[in-house]
């Protein structure tokens, strides 16, 4: 059993409201929030005075320990989960990618194998669907009916490896309508991206500088458009990933406007850097940026995407953290294409949000909670057992040091990685304290984790958040056949 714990003195700061109030956590749970609140005999005193008392951080976007591109990302589940704390992130959502051709339960289990043993915060997991056949259809029910699995992600992307053609997606969008469960996608126009990856080359480009100019950000817009049309016609929620460019963002805000239902991440990369950076003239410098879809040149796609956030357009922050060494990076020196795709971001995160949005002044701490934490919770049917601090809800807090600052550098993070996409940047916001499932994690700023501490945390399908106006359309606006006479007239033999 977890010790009891009381944080005094602080302001807790919800999606929705703010209190000064001290925080009792009894057995894993939010026992009571409120002023002046006795100590438990034995329990653990955390000062909160002058620091806020916020729902612990949901990253709904990593790839610990994947095995991609010939590698497998450097960040396994237990320094992963490390350095989440470490940066106030309290739960993980992660993806389990199978092979084309390998069944979707055995993958599952394969993942679950992984991460039980070394997860020091709770997650759970995406399932991707790289191919399609009705054994897939079956082990999708299967995992949205009995291993808590409410999403699934399509790669329109990484063609002949992870990609669906239109109607693959279609038989997946039907199947998640079905089930219940909410459809992702990685939206890029994987053809076109094979046809200028090999002009890249054709013209001799073949450092990373090739991998931005080969995915160019209307390959990505034009795939957010498509997904959505699919999937809504389909009758489908749909969750965009790792929202990189203005154009896929006002994609999402169009479509949405017009009653879509379409939900946008963007990553702490998008919003904390940019692709300037494949342009470096250290090529492990540009490498070490490269991700798909990629950094967008244009310098001001971070405060872009943020206002989005902030004007609810976008949804939640994930970070795709996917992290490899530079020597991995490496495998590509000669050839871009071969580079393994991915970049750092999950201990980071939130201390980006905080500076880009709220010292920004474009978001204020609600909306920080709000894309940092509830609506994740909301969207993937947590809510409020995860992303709310009230009674009731799961012990997952963070006293949040708005003073603080730091400069962030691969020589001082937590993560495996030898490499930040943030190398060098000042932020302002951080951990003091966290505690993940009743048990406190970080002790003024001192990580006190344990492997395998946390919890895999099934997610029921049918969420209202994302399904109650798509159920609703489907009863007020179904189309219906016209009576009329039958025709008389002539008909046309066929031709020759
Ligand atoms: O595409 C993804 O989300 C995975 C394979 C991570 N890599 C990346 O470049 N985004
Ligand atoms: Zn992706
Ligand atoms: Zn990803």
């Amino acid at each position: 059993m977890s010790p009891s714990v009381v944080i005094r003195g602080g302001k807790v700061v919800n999606h929705d409201f703010t209190e000064k109030a001290d925080v009792l956590i009894e057995g894993g749970k939010i026992k009571e929030v409120g002023h002046d609140l006795p100590v438990p005999k034995g329990a653990t005193v955390l000062d909160a005075t002058h620091k806020l008392v916020i729902p612990g951080g949901i990253d709904t976007h990593t790839h610990m320990q994947l095995p991609f591109m010939g590698q497998v990302a450097i960040d396994d589940f237990y320094s992963g989960t490390r350095a989440a704390v470490a940066g106030g992130t309290t739960m993980i959502i992660d993806f389990v990618i199978p092979q084309k051709g390998e069944g979707l339960l055995g993958a599952y289990d394969k993942w679950r194998g992984w991460a039980d043993p070394k997860v020091c915060v709770d997650f759970s997991f995406h399932v991707a669907v790289t191919w399609w056949s009705d054994e897939v259809k079956r082990d999708m029910e299967t995992l949205v009916k009995e291993r808590g699995v409410n999403s699934f992600k399509i790669f329109m992307a990484y063609k002949g490896v992870f990609q669906l053609d239109d109607s693959q997606m279609i038989e997946v969008f039907k199947t998640c309508r079905e089930l219940g469960a909410l459809a992702m996608v990685h939206a890029e126009n994987g053809d076109m991206v094979a046809e200028l990856q090999q002009k890249m080359k054709t013209l001799g480009i073949m450092g990373p500088e090739g991998h931005a100019l080969s995915r160019p950000e209307i390959v990505e817009a034009e795939a957010v458009n498509r997904a959505i049309m699919l999937s809504n016609q389909s009758h489908c929620p749909l969750y965009v990933v790792h929202v990189m460019s203005k154009s896929a963002a006002d994609s999402i805000t169009l479509n949405r406007q017009k009653g879509q239902v379409v939900f946008g991440e963007p990553i702490a990369a998008s919003l904390g850097t940019d692709g300037t950076n494949y342009f470096h003239k250290c090529w492990a410098h540009a490498a070490g940026h490269v991700l798909s879809p990629p950094l967008r040149p244009d310098p001001t796609t971070p405060m872009y995407l943020m206002q989005q956030l902030a004007n609810g357009n976008l949804d939640c922050v994930g970070t795709d953290n996917c992290t490899f060494n530079t020597a991995q990076k490496a495998v590509g020196k000669d050839d871009f294409t071969k580079i393994p795709n991915g970049v750092n971001g999950v201990e980071d995160r939130m201390s980006i949000v905080w500076t880009k949005g709220v010292c920004a002044g474009l978001i204020d701490e609600c909306k920080f909670v709000e894309v940092t934490s509830s609506k994740a919770a909301k969207i993937f049917n947590l809510y409020p057992k995860k992303g709310r601090v009230a009674v009731g809800s799961d012990a997952d807090l963070v006293v949040w040091d708005t003073s603080a600052s730091r400069m962030i550098s691969k020589d001082t993070h937590h993560q495996a990685v030898n490499f930040n996409i943030f190398e060098g940047q000042t932020v302002f916001g951080k951990p003091v304290h966290v505690i993940s499932g009743g048990h406190v994690v970080l002790q003024d700023g001192e990580l006190k984790v344990s492997r395998g501490h946390g919890n895999y945390i099934p997610r029921q399908a049918h969420c209202s958040h994302v399904y109650n106006i798509l159920r609703h359309r489907e009863k007020t606006e179904q189309p219906v056949p016209v009576t009329r006479g039958p025709y008389t007239g002539p008909v046309a033999e066929p031709a020759k």
